[in-house]
């Protein structure tokens, strides 16, 4: 829902269309949605349907359905529950949506991205993850409250994986433009890398049933804006590694360029050997938990 009200919102496309297995749901939100046209400024159409069959072709299609988690668990405990819904949708996509650049947002992310890959038969280039400007911009938001900058003029990176595996490199994060470790003391800075890597299932176990869904939403949405505008704006994505930091064939997320036809590049940063170490350990991870889906 935020997703889609963010991209009718910015009024650059012709059509929005919600999928739900609920059609009512899908068409009763489309409908809510069509009415803040005036309050919103646009003239994006906005529908709901059942089956990405009656959506039709797309430009942009992101993928939120599945299971999320409830309070105790992990994102990995969704894997074999998620792929199934993931890996329909996927195949359906490639067929009505043969030109689609296809963005997951659903848990577990990074194996999720990875099998929506294998599913549709895309290049990898059309198929991304969303997390890792969800996890950065938790880091921005959280790094801000304690007065260094506002989130906004916060710059880091999350990468790895979208959980117990993400890196944060703080070699690379600056407030107002100073490194933020000259700003931030270490073990504040610590805590805060800590708290945005829980930060999904704080949500989480705040809300009791269901999971964040504004800044997973506008996190979505702001990618395919990117996407859309060709901006060749650089975001960390979950992207199929390709030997780039030593990483190769598994989705993980790096920093991506990103453009009208998906990932243009995978962007090398000057990262310590540490935080190196940290990124290719999230790769192994997330390639033995792929294995054991594989397997199951
Ligand atoms: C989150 O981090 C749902 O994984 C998503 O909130």
């Amino acid at each position: 829902m935020i997703a889609a009200m963010r991209l009718a919102d910015a009024d650059v496309f012709d059509e929005v269309v919600l999928v739900d297995i609920d059609e009512g749901r899908a068409a009763g939100v489309a409908l809510d949605l069509t009415h803040t046209a005036a309050l919103g400024r646009f003239s994006t159409r906005i529908s709901g349907v059942g089956t990405v069959e009656a959506a039709g072709p797309a430009d942009y299609v992101i993928i939120t359905a599945g299971k999320p988690r409830t309070p105790g668990m992990s994102r990995s405990d969704l894997i074999s529950t998620n792929a199934a819904i993931v890996g329909d949708i996927a195949r359906r996509v490639a067929v009505t949506s043969p030109r689609a650049v296809i963005v997951v947002v659903t848990n577990p992310l990074d194996e999720m991205t990875h099998h929506a890959w294998l599913s549709s038969g895309f290049p990898a280039e059309r198929v991304v993850g969303m997390a890792g400007v969800l996890d950065t911009a938790r880091f921005q938001a959280l790094a801000a409250l304690t007065g260094a900058a506002r989130a906004d003029k916060i710059q880091a990176w999350a990468l790895g994986s979208h959980g117990e595996e993400m890196v944060i490199p703080l070699s690379q994060a600056t407030a107002a433009g100073r490194p933020l470790n000259a700003v931030i003391p270490a073990a504040e800075l610590d805590a805060i890398v800590d708290r945005a890597r829980g930060s999904g299932a704080e949500v989480v176990g705040l809300l009791k049933s269901g999971s964040a869904f504004m800044a997973p939403g506008m996190s979505a949405a702001r990618m395919v804006l990117a996407m859309n505008a060709d901006s060749g704006e650089i975001m960390p994505a979950a992207v199929l590694a390709d030997g780039t930091y030593g990483i190769r064939d598994v989705y993980v997320g790096l920093p991506a360029r990103l453009g009208r036809a998906g990932v243009r590049e995978i962007v090398q940063l000057d990262l310590q050997p540490g935080e190196l170490a940290m990124l290719r350990e999230a790769a192994e991870r997330i390639r033995e938990r792929l294995a054991r889906l594989e397997a199951a």
